[in-house]
């Protein structure tokens, strides 16, 4: 778990539910029953002191969402029908911040005497910092139109974007000019599948990966992922030399002056402040 999560949580345990989920043709034509273990974190503090549902998940809606998304759609895994309804229950009520969902098969043609077989999933919203650049054609309408596929993402949503400045060219190539800026979205992918996402929008951008520091018409970076700090082949968080580049630092001062960089332990504003002295 890479954040916070309100200590609350709201249980809906052992719902059943009759679909037509599985890999052979019996189960999807006849079905079998399923049933659903969910917990949803949801700050309830507000509701309890109310005595108001409207500050609060509604569970027996819930309880109605589930079993009709659940019918609705047919998977062959159980693993596709926890990933896509954890998704859908994150994107359709804003007051859960995350999700434990567990969908139990009790009846699955394994020919084996067994108790039961399940797939349980934790998903919840992830606050991720983007830095957003390009130096090519209509930089401004390139940036522009990457938020706006950034936030018609179903998992994901735009909260803030800085102002874009145009900046001078830093790593030693000689270029254009940038336009740079900053955005914070919130979404439920996993930071490599969030990587994966940025490249599509780049690549629908005419990106190019040809030479490295050299122009580009969109370029999408990670800074932060909540404070996770993460090394992989092709990914590190924090971004690694966003301490060093005024284009990085200056536009997220601007919208989370106070998120303290995991490794570091200074806020954007101070991390600015080191490198304008
Ligand atoms: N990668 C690793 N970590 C990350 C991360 N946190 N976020 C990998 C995104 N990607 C990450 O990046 C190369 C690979 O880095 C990715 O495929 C990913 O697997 P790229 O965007 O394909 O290639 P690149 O941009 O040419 O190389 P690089 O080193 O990422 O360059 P930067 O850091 O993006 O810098 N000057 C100004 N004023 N403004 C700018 O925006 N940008 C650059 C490019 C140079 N100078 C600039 C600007
Ligand atoms: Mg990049």
């Amino acid at each position: 778990m890479y954040s916070t999560l309100p200590l609350d949580e709201i249980r809906i345990e052992e719902l059943e539910v009759f679909a037509h989920h599985g890999v052979f043709p019996e189960e999807t034509e006849n079905g079998q029953n399923f049933y659903v273990n969910a917990t949803l974190y949801v700050d309830v503090s507000k509701a309890g002191q109310a005595d108001d549902l409207s500050k609060t998940v509604n569970y027996g809606e819930v309880c109605h969402f589930i079993t009709a998304w659940m019918q609705e759609n047919t998977f062959q895994l159980l693993e596709s029908v926890c990933e896509k309804l954890s998704g859908e229950l994150l994107c359709n009520y804003p007051m859960v911040t995350g999700v434990d969902l567990e969908i139990r098969k009790p009846h699955a043609p394994i020919g084996l005497p067994f108790g039961c077989v399940s797939v349980k999933v934790h998903r919840q919203w992830h606050e991720v910092y983007l830095s957003v650049g390009s130096n090519m054609g209509d930089k401004e309408a390139y940036i522009r139109n990457a938020v706006s596929e950034l936030d018609k993402h179903p998992l994901m949503r735009v909260e803030k974007v800085s102002t874009l400045t145009t900046t001078k060219p830093y790593g030693g190539v000689e270029q254009d000019d940038f336009v740079n800026g900053a955005i914070k979205i919130k979404t439920v992918l996993a930071p490599e599948q969030l990587l994966d996402e940025l490249h599509i929008i780049e690549a629908a951008a005419d990106r190019k990966r040809e030479l490295r520091w050299g122009p580009r018409t969109l370029d999408l970076d990670i800074v932060f992922y909540d404070k996770l700090v993460y090394e992989s082949d092709r990914l590190i968080i924090p971004h690694v030399d966003m301490a060093n580049r005024e284009f990085v630092l200056k536009p997220m001062a601007e919208i989370a002056p106070n998120f303290r960089h995991p490794i570091l332990h200074k806020t954007v504003a101070e991390l600015l402040q080191t490198l304008q002295s």
